[in-house]
């Protein structure tokens, strides 16, 4: 595919989501009104998206490309951005969980949209960068993996605050083994939550780890029944949802933190962001609602 012809595609993926699809549009809107109950359901062509929990303010986000495992092809990936984009607007939502099916998470970027791609192609198309507005989320996201997530999956995976694994999920970064290596932060977040040796023989074979070796290396905190798995992850983000957004937000940027500075600078980091919430009415509603021995009523403020 000739650079143009790339670009070309790449440009008409994202013409597509608004002039092909303007229910699509219509549907953001919806989605950010917090009148309307049946609000979360996007109609999207890859992802589907709904509101969850006994209070909707949960997010869930499918990946629904059964077909190919969820490959996470640039139309998926795209439709993952705006989901995001509107979930990050929509006030009555506290949290996110990004889920597959129960064979598939997703087994990594798609293999066919990548094969006759060329290394110029890349770097003038800065291809698949929109993958990071994931890992820019700020509302916290709970990854919630049955079946593969392999490659590109198991990135988009560790790009989320928490990941949950249903009992026959696989984890692997296995690019080595179609001639590339990881490149959305397999070999950078990994060994950060696995360490160094694990990383290595992860990424150096491509071989696949099962749920219960993921949860021993600290890569996922719980594993559960395939079955039970999304409605506990959401159980997760509804607990997390009934604290204020404000501090959950702050605590979730305080602990990404610690990944990018010097353990003196993120004190410091953590110490100043703690006074600041002592500019907030959540602080001290919460301090308040503790001594009056009362449930806090969090206003975001
Ligand atoms: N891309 C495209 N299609 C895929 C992918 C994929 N990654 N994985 C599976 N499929 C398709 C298959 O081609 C097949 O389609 P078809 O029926 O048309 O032939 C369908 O899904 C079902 O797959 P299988 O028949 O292979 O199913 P199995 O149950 O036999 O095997 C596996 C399941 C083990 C998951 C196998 O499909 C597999 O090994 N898939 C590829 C896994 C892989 O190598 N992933 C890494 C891809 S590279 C990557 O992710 C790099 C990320 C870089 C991101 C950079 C961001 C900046």
């Amino acid at each position: 595919m000739a650079a143009r012809t790339l670009a070309r595609f790449v440009y008409s993926k994202v013409q597509s989501n608004v002039a092909v699809r303007p229910h699509l549009a219509n549907n953001i809107k919806l989605f950010s009104s917090a009148a309307n109950p049946a609000a979360a359901t996007g109609n999207y062509e890859y992802i589907k998206v709904e509101k969850a929990g006994a209070q909707k303010n949960v997010a869930v986000i499918t990946l629904n490309r059964p077909k190919a495992l969820n490959a996470l092809c640039n139309g998926l990936m795209i439709e993952v951005s705006e989901a995001l984009d509107n979930i990050e607007k929509d006030a009555t939502i506290g949290a996110i969980v990004l889920t597959g099916s129960e064979k598939a998470f997703a087994a990594g970027a798609d293999i066919k949209e990548m094969q006759n791609v060329d290394y110029a192609q890349c770097v003038r198309s800065n291809f698949l960068t929109q993958w990071d507005r994931l890992a820019r989320t700020r509302k916290p996201v709970i990854a919630a993996v049955n079946g593969y997530a392999l490659g590109g999956g198991c990135e988009i995976a560790m790009m989320c605050d928490i990941i949950y694994a249903g009992e026959k999920a696989k984890f692997g970064q296995p690019e080595i083994l179609i001639g590339t290596i990881p490149g959305a932060g397999g070999t950078q977040r990994l060994p950060r939550f696995v360490g160094k040796s694990k990383a290595m023989e992860i990424v150096l074979t491509g071989n696949q780890i099962t749920a219960a070796e993921a949860e021993k290396m600290g890569l996922v905190s719980k594993v559960f029944p395939p079955e039970q798995l999304v409605s506990e992850a959401v159980k997760l983000g509804e607990k997390i949802a009934s604290n204020s957004p404000i501090a959950v937000a702050l605590a979730k940027e305080s602990v990404n933190t610690a990944y990018e500075t010097t353990l003196a600078e993120g004190l410091h980091f953590e110490k100043r962001t703690f006074h600041g919430t002592f500019a907030t009415k959540d602080r001290k509603e919460g301090m308040t609602a503790f001594i009056e021995k009362r449930p806090p009523k969090f206003t975001n403020e």
